[in-house]
């Protein structure tokens, strides 16, 4: 057999393992790994230094298929390389990540070939996709902090970090406004190591992309300042090699390659339909396709022989070499730069560096106080010094969220500064959102902030971030009516609820400025969850925590912050944010007059819910039925807490423009009208 010819098997063997798979699920996408397939083999075969025995090696290089539907295509190419599977603890498992078996049950429970690619799930894959537009996104967070990482870690003779990133996307990606956020940053920054391919294969599901999407696409990527290039024929490996070594030589610039090709790739009469995308060929049609690619009609799930060994001579050898290599520069660099090699090994298993909380603040009381952003800005400049790779910033609201790294030294994040800490995200709150995840993901310590009203423009990178189950920090100001006169275009309501509903997400809003610097110790501990915090825009006043309990209850989400005299409450408030110290107001009226009340500070539900019973039970008796909870946000949900019996003080509608202490009035956030709203429960 001739090289070309192992070649072609090696391709065909990539599109038929998934048309049988998509056979043998009844369902999936068979079109487009058809269409890539040369294109992926390529770009593991020939060009990534990716070592398949050790796929978290830190400098690999980095594969992320945004069109997450094409699934298929890492199934096969990481089975047909052997790449092995490691644990949340980052342990190699000593088995591949995807056997065959696998690919056979393709989208059953279980399987590590499900749907589409997880992070988590399935080792060698970089980012989870599936939401489209998203993986091309967090491809710029990923080319971020390549730059940021050679920055700090390579020294002259160790170029530590130097790798590449190759993200493969679709039509579906190249319309998502998520893209064109993060492509417009990567053309800003200059983000050389970053290279998308773009399927261009006029279908989406609807039909010819003439129905939809007839823009210039190349010209939208020339402006935003990219190197592109065209390969006609998605068939063309060696057009398609020499395209990569042409983007790996480009420097000052990131690369956009755009591929023409036909879904449905070998098909004779579904190639280039809509069809193609997403059904399965049906049995007729897999036949007369596997006789176009030359390939036994009958045989299924066949990996011809040299196949495996084809793979392992090439992305094998040459990422095994690579790894090797880096191995034993990396082991010289621990003799000359120790410190530096530390933070590497750290910042690889998501350790913390000693002394990382170090000077933290401590807000002495302060009935006048000080506002959650304001508190929240200190502690992350403390912070940021402490841990070198806690790095992130703002879509242009750093002034207001209080994010900025102000501390001498820090710099801003740029092309030509790559070192800067402060990155500036502009007015592109998803991009951000997806970047962030895309930092993390490099194992750098990652975090972006907005209003909390704009966290909307982010979610679906968030849910994305609480899926991975990725410690990124997202840090929202203006939690709440406190935006006053802007309106309720800029107050939120549902959107603690919303975030509280997302899985394994923390989601915080401490009450006073010693609640916030819990919180971040707290969040900062955090290995494997995403947190949002929510924070006032107003000074809160800071409590006197010599009379209340210590904010460090923080830690377990709620806690007994006031409470009755004989510790025998007969009423429990409960209160987040801003309303605690409404809550701890209304509390001390209420003892005065005699009532047994108790106050708890409840930043977290995801945190208190985790609690063991008795703790839980310990915060709010389950005899005691007169609850109250007072939120200024969506009352949806606290039934939880306050059972059948209890009442919440929050909003049931949007909020209004005007001055705070007016809006504070008009939808009941006072100290009276908790104490009439308890007297009316108690009878
Ligand atoms: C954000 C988002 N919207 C919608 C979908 C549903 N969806 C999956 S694939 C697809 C069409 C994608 O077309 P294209 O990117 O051109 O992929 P191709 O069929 O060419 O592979 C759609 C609408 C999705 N996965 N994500
Ligand atoms: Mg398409």
């Amino acid at each position: 057999m001739t090289n070309n010819e192992m070649v072609q098997l090696a391709v065909n063997t990539i599109r038929t393992l998934s048309i049988d798979a998509v056979q043998a699920a009844k369902s999936g996408h068979p079109g487009t790994p058809m269409a890539l397939a040369p294109l992926v083999y390529t770009i593991w075969n020939r060009v990534m230094d990716f070592d398949p025995q050790d796929p978290i090696w830190p400098n690999r290089d980095r594969f992320v298929l945004s069109n997450g539907h094409a699934s298929m295509l890492l199934w096969s190419v990481l089975h047909l390389t052997k790449t092995q599977a490691v644990d949340a603890d980052y342990e190699n498992l000593g088995h591949p990540s995807v056997s065959l078996d696998d690919i056979r049950r393709f989208r059953q429970i279980d399987s590590r070939a499900p749907g589409h690619p997880e992070y988590h799930w399935v080792s060698g894959v970089e980012t989870t996709t599936g939401p489209l537009g998203q993986g091309v996104a967090t491809s710029v967070g990923m080319a971020i902090a390549q730059k940021w990482l050679a920055n700090r870690y390579n020294k002259t003779g160790f170029e530590i970090f130097n790798y590449n990133i190759y993200a493969v996307c679709g039509d579906g990606c190249m319309m998502e406004g998520i893209a064109s956020e993060a492509a417009s940053l990567a053309g800003h920054l200059a983000l050389d190591s970053l290279c998308w391919v773009w399927d261009n294969n006029h279908i989406t599901i609807e039909g010819n992309t003439n129905i939809t999407f007839t823009e210039d696409v190349a010209a939208r990527f020339l402006a935003y300042g990219w190197n592109v290039l065209r390969v006609g024929d998605a068939n063309d490996i060696e057009r398609i090699e020499h395209a990569i070594a042409l983007f790996q030589k480009t420097k000052g610039r990131p690369t956009f390659i755009v591929l023409d090709s036909h879904i449905g790739y070998g098909s004779p009469h579904k190639q280039d339909t809509p069809e193609a995308h997403g059904e399965p060929l049906g049995d007729e049609e897999v036949k007369l396709t596997k006789r176009d690619y030359g390939w036994p009609e009958d045989a299924q799930f066949l990996v011809p022989d040299g196949v495996y060994d084809h793979f392992a001579a090439g992305i094998g050898q040459r990422g095994a070499a690579a790894r090797q290599e880096w191995t034993n520069l990396f082991r010289a660099y621990r003799e000359e730069y120790p410190d530096l090699a530390k933070e590497v090994e750290q910042m690889q298993r998501r350790e913390l560096p000693a002394g990382w909380d170090r000077n933290l603040p401590s807000f002495p009381a302060d009935p006048k106080g000080i506002a959650g952003r304001e508190a929240s800005g200190k502690a992350l400049n403390v912070l940021a010094q402490n841990i070198p790779w806690l790095l992130g910033g703002s879509a242009d609201l750093g002034p207001s969220n209080k994010t900025a790294l102000t501390y001498a030294g820090a710099g801003n994040f740029q092309a030509d500064t790559p070192g800067g800490k402060n990155l500036h995200y502009g007015i592109r709150e998803h991009a951000m959102g997806a970047i962030v995840n895309g930092l993390s993901l490099s194992k750098i310590r990652g975090y972006g902030s907005t209003f909390f009203i704009f966290s909307d423009y982010a979610r679906p990178a968030i849910r994305l971030s609480a899926l991975m189950e990725l410690p990124t920090m997202f840090i929202f100001t203006h939690d709440a009516m406190g935006d006053g006169e802007d309106g309720p275009t800029h107050q939120p309501v549902e959107h603690l609820a919303s975030f509280r509903a997302i899985p394994g997400l923390v989601t915080l809003r401490p009450g006073d400025a010693n609640e916030v610097v819990e919180a971040y110790r707290y969040i900062m501990q955090l290995r494997h969850k995403p947190a949002v915090l929510a924070l006032s825009r107003q000074p809160l006043p800071t409590l006197d925590r010599t009379k209340y309990a210590s904010a460090a209850g923080v830690a377990k989400g709620a806690y007994v912050l006031a409470d009755a005299p004989d510790k025998n409450p007969e009423l429990i408030l409960i209160a987040s944010g801003s309303e605690v110290s409404l809550a701890v107001q209304a509390h001390e009226k209420l003892v005065a007059e005699g009532v047994r009340s108790r106050v708890v500070s409840m930043p977290s539900w995801d945190i208190f819910d985790h609690q063991p019973k008795e703790y839980r039970d310990s915060v709010l008796p389950p005899d005691v039925k007169a609850r109250i909870a007072i939120e200024q946000a969506s009352t949806f949900g606290w039934e939880r807490y306050v059972g059948d019996g209890g009442r919440v003080i929050g909003m049931r509608t949007f909020g209004a423009s005007a001055p705070l202490k007016e809006l504070q009035r008009k939808f009941g956030f006072e100290p009276d009208r908790v104490v009439a709203t308890v007297k009316e429960l108690l009878g």
